[in-house]
């Protein structure tokens, strides 16, 4: 346990306000913790000489620590007459951070500055000068394509950071100034949401750092930034209030709850979109216990309502074979050679009864979760028809058909499949819960 009760590799609570003051193209409160910075970016129509003519645009940043950021007075850099050698280093990296998520090019002739201004520090000012001035960024950029100035988003990505640690023997994420100060090492990491490093500070103040430690810090560095991801997406999106982050990576169910979700006057956001990659350990002994860990483990990366869906083929002469298994059937590679293996299996065997059977789990906050299930009864056709659905589609057909799922329209298998009906009875709960 930490000082503020956290785990080792916990992130500290992140809020972010958007339209933060009036005049900014993009204005942010960003607040990790007790670190808070307002982060203000501004467009202006000019760039500096070394890219003037190149049709390109510029993205440069500012930062500086109010004098009451941190437990004494800190006089200002205006009554030396000069910058500190820590802002001036600081806001250069800030700068190229961000520029390394735009396409300078697509930004045309124009500048955005980006003022970075710590109100509160308690460690990490630089990682959250980053962190939130791409959020301000963002906004300003959103801005210029409302306008009608930009007709293609120069953004290419998320940029975040994110501090780690070594203190006494323990490794940390998202060091507080008290960590940070008793630090052995502590390391900065600059990150995109594609998953490449764009900057890493590390030093090693007190004793060395080994290879190891150094790759385990940049996997905790890795982990704790999807939430940073997570948080910087939900603060763009337009409309936050009933949104549910679907916890899949299977495009295919991503789209059947979308279908389904929409009827319910609900929205969803996909991992994909809040620029989230989390791959969890399927390892419960049942498609409720298996839903279950993947909603947690994104709730816990996104911090909002998470769904998840776990499901899969469970056919009687092969004693329910692939059940939990269906996704990794043979250890094959994709959904063709399962079905493949699957029907080979099934050869001269019967009864070739089956069943689709789904779980779902929703995670609504720290204390409150629920799993409802779904079940389509059927048998498996002796080879595979149509080229609709996924998985092991083409080869179920459901009770009182005579067409496999791979046969159906989108809206037919809507109507019979284990997900729809799990998803009927989620949709019963939460309205109850909403
Ligand atoms: P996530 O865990 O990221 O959600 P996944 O595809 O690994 O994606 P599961 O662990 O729940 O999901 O495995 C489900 C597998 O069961 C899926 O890959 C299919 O092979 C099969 N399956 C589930 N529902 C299906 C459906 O509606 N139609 C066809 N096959 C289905």
């Amino acid at each position: 346990m930490r000082t503020d009760g956290r785990n080792n590799s916990d992130v500290r609570k992140i809020e972010i306000k958007t339209d933060y003051t009036m005049y900014a193209e993009g204005s942010v409160l960003y607040r990790q913790g007790n670190t808070v910075v307002l982060c203000n970016a501004s467009v202006e129509d000019r760039v500096p000489p070394h890219v003037l003519g190149t049709g390109r645009g510029w993205v440069t940043a500012e930062y500086s620590m109010l004098p009451r950021a941190t437990s004494t007075r800190n006089q200002r850099d205006i009554s030396r007459l000069k910058l500190s050698p820590r802002s001036t280093e600081i806001q250069r990296l800030i700068a190229r951070a961000l520029r390394g998520a735009v396409d300078l090019e697509k930004l045309g002739e124009r500048s955005i500055v980006v003022d970075c201004d710590v109100i509160q520090a308690d460690g990490g000012t630089r990682c959250a000068s980053i962190t939130g001035g791409f959020v301000a960024l963002a906004l300003a950029v959103k801005k210029l394509m409302a306008d009608g100035v930009l007709k293609e988003n120069p953004i290419t990505k998320q940029v975040a950071a994110l501090s780690v640690g070594i203190v006494g023997d323990d490794i940390l994420c998202d060091l507080c100034y008290k960590e940070d100060s008793s630090a052995q090492t502590d390391m900065n990491v600059i990150m995109t949401s594609n998953g490449g490093f764009v900057e890493i500070q590390g030093t090693a103040e007190g004793r060395e750092l080994t290879r190891r430690e150094t790759e385990l810090l940049l996997d905790l560095a890795q982990s704790g930034m999807q939430s940073l991801f997570a948080a910087q997406s939900l603060a763009l999106l337009d409309n936050k209030e009933n949104t549910f982050l679907i916890a899949t990576n299977n495009a295919h169910k991503a789209e059947e709850f979308r279908r389904i979700f929409s009827k319910l006057g609900l929205s969803l956001v996909t991992p994909k979109e809040l620029g989230i990659i989390c791959l969890p350990e399927e390892n419960g002994d049942s498609f409720e216990q298996n839903a279950l860990i993947k909603a947690k483990a994104f709730y816990d990366i996104a911090k909002i309502p998470a769904v998840a869906d776990d499901s899969g083929l469970c056919v009687d002469a092969l004693d329910g074979a692939p059940g939990i298994y269906s996704a990794r059937y043979g250890d094959m590679p994709d959904d063709s050679s399962r079905l493949e293996l699957l029907l080979k299996n099934m050869r001269g065997k019967t009864p070739r009864t089956a069943r689709f059977e789904c779980a779902i789990a929703c995670v609504m906050s720290d204390s409150e979760s629920f799993t409802v299930t779904g079940t389509a009864e059927g048998r498996l056709a002796d080879s595979p028809m149509g080229d609709g659905g996924f998985g092991y589609d083409p080869a179920f057909i459901p009770s009182g058909c005579t067409k496999t799922f791979g046969q159906m329209s989108a809206s037919e298998k809507d109507e019979l499949s284990h997900r729809a009906k799990a998803l009927e009875k989620f949709s019963e709960k939460i309205k109850e819960i909403l």
